[in-house]
């Protein structure tokens, strides 16, 4: 059988409020302020992707939390769904997100927790241990939380959801896109 190729998925938009097509949009103006800007690159480099994110105009001199999600970005912050993760956490629900640092962790799920300078800029970087082919994260969701929880019970916690980024594959010159056969 042959290997599915990996997808490279990005997102890159200035923060709007909330509505029905936006694919940036902020929960929270106070802390992720309209027009704020988030650029986004998970890129597929053998077994392994890399992740980029930048960001600009958010405020200064601070921390926050960041991890991609299962879905696009929804008008309404809880339709963005749970973390992506590379291996399931079985007793998740959809009540219950996962918890379980055995799942809940950097190297299962693509966290890209960012700091910004003085000028509300930053930028992050992960390498995770696997590439997306049949399924992928939908977005990248910011979080209140300046940096993202580790411990069991807590682990992947980062409160309130306050900006949301969507994903879209990029399709590879002369490649036709996935399901169209
Ligand atoms: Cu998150």
């Amino acid at each position: 059988m042959a290997a599915q190729s990996a997808v490279t998925l990005h997102g890159e938009g200035a923060l709007t409020e909330p509505n029905a097509t936006s694919t940036a949009e902020t929960y929270n103006p106070a802390l992720a302020p309209v027009g704020s800007r988030l650029k986004v690159a998970l890129t597929p480099s053998a077994e392994s992707t890399n992740a980029e994110l930048t960001v600009s105009g958010l405020l200064p001199n601070r921390g926050y939390a960041v991890h991609a999600h299962i879905n696009a970005c929804s008008a309404s912050p809880e339709l963005d769904g749970p973390h992506y993760q590379n291996r399931v956490d079985p007793a998740a629900t959809r009540q219950a997100p996962s918890t379980n640092p055995e799942y809940a962790n950097p190297r299962n799920e693509v966290w890209l927790d960012v700091r910004t300078d003085a000028t509300g800029s930053g930028t992050s970087r992960t390498t995770v241990p696997f590439v997306f082919t049949d399924r992928g994260p939908g977005s990248i969701v910011v979080h209140e939380a300046m940096q993202t929880a580790t411990e069991p019970g807590q682990a992947g916690k980062a409160g309130a959801r306050i900006a949301c980024l969507t994903l879209s594959a990029v399709q590879p010159q002369g490649v036709e896109p996935r399901g169209s056969r």
